[in-house]
């Protein structure tokens, strides 16, 4: 296969709501540039993008796929992203080193909710995009709505190109208003015979081709001269304004095509080739500290790693975009984030789980090379040096938890190094050995998303494990003030142990006043791990307790703030001031003022009117208006506070508080409530009162379990 330069390679990602028909255009993209030699269908499960088990387990994308096209002289790498929410990180890695997002819509369904999702990542990375109208076949195809709700969203940028003739069961017509061209194609697609616009459809064909000229020619002062002095545009002309209009987003195409019949992937194509930006077109990446690379393939080389696999039939792979420079087949290149250079071994372009060798990519290009030990998603390679960096991909924060439990004993170790890779796969799934929970909890971005995690851990790494429910990090405090002492003392044999601690435990907040009726001779401040502080005082009159035992009771205290009395959780907010005691001159060490610092503190802080805290987060529910409704009347089941509704075209946005605990299941339950027509998302905002009967409820679980001290 020959080496592509920045001017003949286009990078684009099909995006877009499930179902829209991503997976069976990249297909058509592929037959019809004869990549491949017979026409898979996602229901045969014989799609090249498709190609996991899991995906033909569900006859939908699971996992972003790196393919390509050789069209005319061009070479089109194409990503196929999952149109789940719950996948939206390989959405986010694609957008990351792709120059254009292919939004596919389904012409029955119009924008979906996953649309409106990618819509705003596209804006947040400033990718220009192109709109593909797709299930124009289909028996309830609305092309002009499904445009008009392209309108709305997109705004008046989204400009048609393409229209069906007719639409649904009969569709074999395209009417092109930029060629100013019919396309027609026989029952079975692939190439179309072009004819005139039928007389019928001249006068919308011109007023259309006419506002498209408008469009490119308001955002380019000499285009618009040359259109204002000549009432036309060339060809020539209208393809540089697309092309500026499309990088500046001022401009969104709009195509149709029926992907399943193979009607209009290649005209498609063909816009890409010769319309959206090449690598050299896009403004040149900067690395972290502002150098910019621009795609020249005799530049310093440097790459970007945006994807891992690990496949058995396909092996361990990382997935590249060259920004700068030529890599080769056998280079040394330096990882700048972990500090190793590694050895390229044998270069890939990849169709799927396909692969082609190649000696080099240059600048601009997508390739793959066998997996390099030390290099992970979002590292940067560069040839040896210099001090590159690009910028990581920034994946959202989970929004579901579930502990993993291993079924199977002394498999520990291969679950932890299971884990491990499925992270490195997949960024937004974060792993944590919380030893507060004593549970290795999974993080993912819905209920979908863990159950694809399991499904790799059971049939992938041959795995047998329980997905059971994360506990909740709750925090303990008080509300009121008590002194509480303790007297630790025993026999035992020869050598006692004594200690007696007297000390008063309160509520802490900022700048609250000295205890009264105390001295304060010390003060230590500690900000504690899980939030919160500690405050503690030594108030010791007339040396009752040695200076050297307050650390030990310090100590004590601490102790038992990891595992707090009402429910074992972390305490926070509190002060102590240990104002009286006793020594004993022989039995009275670190260890007996320890223990009793503890047991004083245990006994005052039940005596001190405890409060169980639970994390709140905020919650903003995106939907269509018609199900504001039922997800509002949703909230107060899961205990869940409305902040606000505001309106974002035809979606609304709710913002909520919701607890912890509500919010692991809230991913499958707004599913339901709104056929997968919503989706959401979570933040930590802060730590807030539990009421009391579920706080009661809590302590006695807890009391069942917990273990006498002393
Ligand atoms: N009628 C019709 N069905 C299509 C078309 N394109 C895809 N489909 C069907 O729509 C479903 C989803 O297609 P798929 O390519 O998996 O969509 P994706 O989730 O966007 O990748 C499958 O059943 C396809 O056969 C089309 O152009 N017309
Ligand atoms: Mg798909």
């Amino acid at each position: 296969m020959k080496t592509y330069d920045a001017h003949h390679i286009r990078n684009v990602a099909l995006l877009g709501h499930g179902s829209a028909g991503k997976t069976t255009l990249a297909e058509a993209m592929l037959f019809e540039s004869k990549e491949i030699s017979r026409r898979g269908t996602v229901e045969e499960h014989t799609t090249v993008s498709d190609y996991h088990e899991i995906e033909h387990e569900r006859s939908s994308s699971v996992f972003g796929t790196v393919m390509f096209a050789e069209w005319r002289d061009y070479k089109i790498n194409i990503i196929d992203t999952p149109g789940y929410v719950d996948y939206v990180g390989e959405v986010i890695g694609a957008l990351r080193v792709v120059d254009t997002g292919i939004m596919v819509l389904s012409s029955p369904n119009g924008v979906e909710v996953g649309t409106e999702t990618i819509w705003k990542y596209t804006k947040q990375f400033q990718t220009p995009v192109i709109c593909v109208v797709n299930k124009v076949d289909h028996e309830h195809s609305n092309f002009w709505r499904t445009v008009d709700q392209a309108k709305d969203r997109f705004g008046r940028e989204a400009t048609v190109v393409q229209y069906p003739l007719t639409e649904g069961t009969g569709f074999n017509t395209i009417i092109d208003v930029l060629k100013m061209t019919a396309y027609v194609f026989s029952s079975d697609g692939g190439t179309p015979t072009k004819t005139d616009i039928p007389d019928t459809e001249k006068e919308r064909a011109a007023q259309l081709h006419n506002e498209l000229i408008e469009i490119i020619a308001e955002n380019d002062e000499d285009l618009m001269d040359h259109y204002l002095d000549k009432g036309e545009l060339t060809e020539d002309e209208m393809r540089k304004g697309l092309t500026h209009s499309l990088i500046k987003r001022e401009i969104v195409p709009v195509f149709c095509t029926s992907a399943k019949n193979n009607m209009g992937a290649g005209r498609l194509m063909t816009f890409i080739d010769v319309v959206i930006p090449a690598p050299v077109e896009m403004p040149p990446v900067k690395t972290l500290s502002g150098v910019e690379l621009p795609a020249d393939p005799h530049g310093k080389t440097c790459a970007f790693v945006f994807k891992s696999t690990s496949e058995p039939n396909v092996g361990e792979m990382s997935f590249f975009r060259v920004y700068s420079g030529t890599v080769k087949h056998g280079m040394d290149v330096v990882n700048e984030q972990t500090g190793v250079t590694e050895r390229l071994g044998q270069l890939y372009v990849v169709n799927g789980h396909k692969r082609h060798d190649v000696e080099s990519l240059e600048a601009g290009d997508i390739g793959a090379v066998v997996k390099l030990k030390n290099t992970h998603v979002n590292n940067t390679l560069h040839e040896k040096g210099m001090n590159l960096v690009l910028p990581p991909i920034e994946f959202p924060h989970p929004r579901v938890r579930t502990s993993v439990v291993s079924n199977r004993k002394g498999e520990e170790d291969k679950l932890g190094v299971a884990l491990h890779h499925l992270h490195e796969e997949d960024p937004t799934i974060i792993i944590e050995h919380s030893v507060e929970l004593n549970q290795v909890i999974l993080h993912a971005q819905g209920e979908m998303h863990l159950q694809t995690a399991k499904h790799r851990l059971v049939n992938r790494y041959k795995l047998d494990v329980d997905f059971q429910p994360a506990r909740v990090p709750y925090r303990e405090t008080i509300r009121k003030s008590v002194d509480g002492s303790y007297r630790h003392k025993k026999q035992t044999g020869g050598a006692g142990q004594f200690a007696e601690v007297h000390m008063r435990v309160e509520p802490y907040h900022e700048g609250m006043p000295d205890p009264t009726g105390l001295t304060i001779r010390g003060t230590e401040i500690t900000d504690l791990p899980w939030g919160g502080k500690l405050v503690f005082l030594n108030c010791i009159v007339g040396g009752v307790i040695e200076a050297r035992f307050l650390p030990a009771i310090m100590k004590g205290v601490m102790e038992k703030m990891t595992e707090g009395p009402v429910t074992g959780s972390y305490v926070r907010d509190v002060r102590v001031s240990v104002y009286d005691g006793k020594m004993h001159a022989v039995d009275s060490n670190e260890a007996a003022f320890k223990t009793a610092g503890r047991m004083a503190f245990k006994e005052a802080f039940i005596n001190a009117d405890p409060q169980l805290l639970e994390p709140m987060y905020t919650v903003t529910v995106l939907m269509p208006e018609d199900q504001v409704g039922d997800v509002m009347s949703d909230l107060p089941l899961r205990r869940a506070e409305i902040v606000g509704v505001d309106a974002d075209g035809h979606y609304q946005i709710l913002t909520c508080r919701m607890p912890l605990v509500e919010l692991d299941r809230y991913a499958t339950v707004l599913r339901s409530l709104t056929a997968g027509r919503a989706n959401f998302d979570a933040e930590f905002a802060e730590y807030v009162p539990v009421a009391s009967q579920i706080a009661a409820k809590l302590h006695q679980d807890y009391l069942a379990h917990a273990k006498d001290e002393d």
